[in-house]
């Protein structure tokens, strides 16, 4: 059981320890921050932040900006001086802000320069946004601070450190508070028991710092055990291959469709520094974890984690890794699946994923905390399977089972088999409205550049993989699949825009 001391403050305990001249942020362009220029940029903003800007503890602090050790140090900072971090995702629109600073009572934003006009229209009555990184003699960056250090706000293990917004794949964006103890707590479970990260290791990824799978890979693994990560503003497949081969990075971060979409370019790129892969964010399929075993040598870790519950909790690494199935609880973190009333189903069953651990849900004022935990166990919203042996095995989305003419067909089951059509590089199969059969199977596809449109084709392939009755009815192809902005597929927009 993990046990923390009961004043606690997370970002001290991250920033304490390394040597002062010990990197631990990179840039593409070549700038390196070591502990030491952290500390002493942290305790600056800090100073600020109480200062000029009149932040108290407790204050909630949007953070708004492209991955860059600026954006870093501004939620270090925040959280050493008591205040809560309210991280934001680049892409989100003025309406989507001004909702999240009504919800989380948002009076002060730390903001870079180059993002600021969306939280300028955002409008949102009371807020205070103060911009980093431009030229401006009011710039956070630009104005006199004290050169001293400062000592950390005493706040208490259970205090809110940070709220975490998720709009889910539909719905209005619920926040999830979670304590500095909790910041420490998937560090000390997924990373220590899984990733087991060591102090000459160089993190990267392309989850942003305003999705908490982007904040643990980024800032607090890394930091955890002194080591440093690279800080990427653009991380699209594309630009991860080339940054991992010119800053030798190790353990690397990002989602299903991207490992996917790097394998067409992978021989050009030297990526014999990774040691470490983790895909998460959605269901890595079993045929996408061979490709890039087969290509690389290297074992994917997959995992599963919500932002209700701050980062991952079932996983496995090394020989512990079963492709197709998402592996075991993570030390610390228990799991079981159940019916819709809670009681625990036999192995084999698909149902309910249920989970526990030293990380749970607190939505700030929301009645759906009702629905996602239920006597005690925090339920995510997804159906498993776990197999006789305790492994988890992802079936669907709990809302994306398809039920067609008293059948029940897990869409990413139709999806996996699709993906192992090589013109295939991302699909998405829902069930569309039927009067005959209740649903029909439909398949939506975004082909590798350069592949032939033939529905037909990929029909025979498919009845070739599964159960004829799993074979999609239709298949539609796209340029592209709806997703949020973290990267989840929206399949709901699929079901109701089914003829875009
Ligand atoms: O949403 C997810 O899938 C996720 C995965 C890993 C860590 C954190 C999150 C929110």
């Amino acid at each position: 059981e993990l046990r923390y001391p009961e004043r606690l403050n997370c970002a001290a305990e991250l920033l304490q320890g390394p040597p002062d001249d010990r990197p631990v942020f990179h840039t593409p362009a070549g700038d390196t921050w070591t502990y030491g220029t952290l500390r002493a940029r942290v305790d600056r903003l800090a100073h600020l932040l109480t200062g000029d800007l009149g932040v108290v503890p407790g204050n909630r602090v949007l953070l708004r900006g492209p991955t860059t050790p600026w954006l870093a140090a501004c939620w270090l900072a925040v959280l050493k001086a008591g205040a809560v971090a309210v991280t934001v995702l680049a892409q989100q629109r003025p309406h989507e802000l001004r909702t999240i600073c009504e919800i989380a009572q948002v009076r002060h934003a730390l903001c870079d320069i180059r993002a600021v006009d969306d939280l300028a229209k955002a409008e949102t009555p009371g807020l205070r946004i103060t911009t980093y990184g431009g030229d401006a003699s009011d710039d956070l960056l630009n104005r006199p601070a004290p050169d001293t250090p400062y000592p950390a706000t005493d706040t208490a293990g259970d205090d809110v450190a940070l709220i975490a917004f998720t709009s889910g794949t539909t719905g209005r964006p619920k926040g999830c508070m979670h304590f500095h103890r909790d910041v420490l707590a998937t560090a000390d479970t997924f990373s220590r028991h899984v990733l087991q990260p060591h102090v000459g290791d160089v993190f990267a990824g392309s989850p942003p710092l305003g999705f908490t799978f982007g904040l643990g890979g980024l800032i607090v693994f890394p930091m955890r055990v002194g080591a440093s990560a690279l800080l990427l503003e653009q991380a699209g497949p594309r630009q991860l291959l080339p940054a991992v081969a010119e800053h030798r990075v190790s353990v690397l971060f990002t989602a299903p469709t991207a490992y996917r979409a790097m394998l067409d370019e992978i021989d050009a790129h030297d990526v014999s520094s990774l040691r470490r892969c983790v895909s998460a964010g959605e269901n890595l399929p079993a045929a996408t974890w061979q490709s890039w075993h087969e290509r690389t040598g290297l074992r994917i870790i997959n995992g599963i984690g919500a932002t209700e519950l701050l980062h991952i909790f079932i996983s496995a690494a090394d020989e512990r890794i079963r492709p197709g199935t998402t592996g075991l609880p993570v030390p610390g973190w228990h799991a079981r699946v159940v019916d819709g009333d809670g009681r625990e189903l036999p192995d084999g069953e698909p149902g309910l994923l249920a989970v526990r651990g030293p990380v749970g849900c607190r939505y700030l004022t929301d009645p759906r905390q009702r629905e996602y935990v239920r006597g005690g166990w925090n339920i995510t919203g997804d159906t498993y399977v776990r197999e006789s042996d305790g492994y988890f095995r992802y079936v669907a989305r709990a809302d994306d089972m398809i039920i067609s003419a008293g059948y029940n067909i897990a869409g990413p089951e139709v999806e996996e088999a699709l993906l192992r059509h090589p013109d295939v590089l991302e699909t998405a199969v829902v069930g569309r409205p039927d009067e005959a059969r209740g649903q029909v199977v439909v398949a939506y596809a975004v082909l590798r550049e350069g592949a032939r449109r033939d529905p037909e084709a990929l029909r025979a392939f498919v009845k070739a993989e599964l159960a004829p009755y799993k074979c999609p009815r239709e298949i539609v192809f796209l340029d592209a699949l709806p997703r949020t902005a973290t990267g989840k597929l929206q399949r709901f927009r699929l079901r109701t825009d089914g003829d875009q």
